[in-house]
């Protein structure tokens, strides 16, 4: 219980195992959270995710953090929103799911996630909160070696939306 955390927050500066980087199919930078993260890094990271050829949506990749405080980037192209009848939901779920599996994986015990999906992607914000705090919750349930989850929020309204779906967990 009570492993994962709320922040409101700029994820380039946590100083965590692994940041998310809510990413395009490309992986090769962009926007929002994605181009943050590529400045702070610095261009040894774009130079890495060259060498990966994109990501599905939904799939995650891995690489090193560079100049960031952070140890790893784990990349994931969240679904853009279309309504809600293009496997959105479960696109989105998938994201989470995977970014924690490759966390694991590689041995990260403490993880931060920005909202994957609800800036330039649109999803809406209360329906891909809940969905992302379930599913945290259910894969701490399975991985205890996963010390501490963190949903890194930027402004105040997206933080208030993740606190109101922990809450009704
Ligand atoms: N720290 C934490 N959260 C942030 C930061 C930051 N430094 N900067 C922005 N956010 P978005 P998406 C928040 O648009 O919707 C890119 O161009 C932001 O306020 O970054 O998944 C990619 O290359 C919002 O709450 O990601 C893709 O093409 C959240 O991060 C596309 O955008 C996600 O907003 C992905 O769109």
């Amino acid at each position: 219980m009570g492993k994962i955390e709320i922040i409101q927050g700029d994820i380039t500066k946590q100083a965590v195992d692994a940041i998310v980087n809510a990413a395009n199919c490309s992986l090769l930078g962009g926007g929002g959270v994605d181009g943050a993260i590529h400045r702070a890094a610095g261009p040894e990271l774009l130079a890495e995710c060259r060498t990966l050829h994109g990501c599905e949506t939904g799939k995650a990749k891995i690489t090193k953090g560079y100049r960031l405080p952070a140890k790893h980037v784990i990349h994931t192209p969240g679904p853009v929103w279309h309504g809600g009848g293009r496997g959105e939901d479960e696109l989105l779920a998938s994201c989470y799911r995977s970014c924690l599996e490759l966390a694991a994986a590689n041995g990260c015990k403490t993880v931060d996630f920005p909202s994957i999906s609800t800036g330039v992607y649109h999803f809406p914000l209360d329906r891909a909160s809940r969905i992302a705090v379930r599913e945290i919750d259910a894969f701490l349930k399975e991985h205890p070696e996963i010390e501490r989850v963190r949903m890194v929020c930027f402004d105040g309204r997206t933080k208030a939306s993740y606190e109101e779906a922990l809450s009704e967990l």
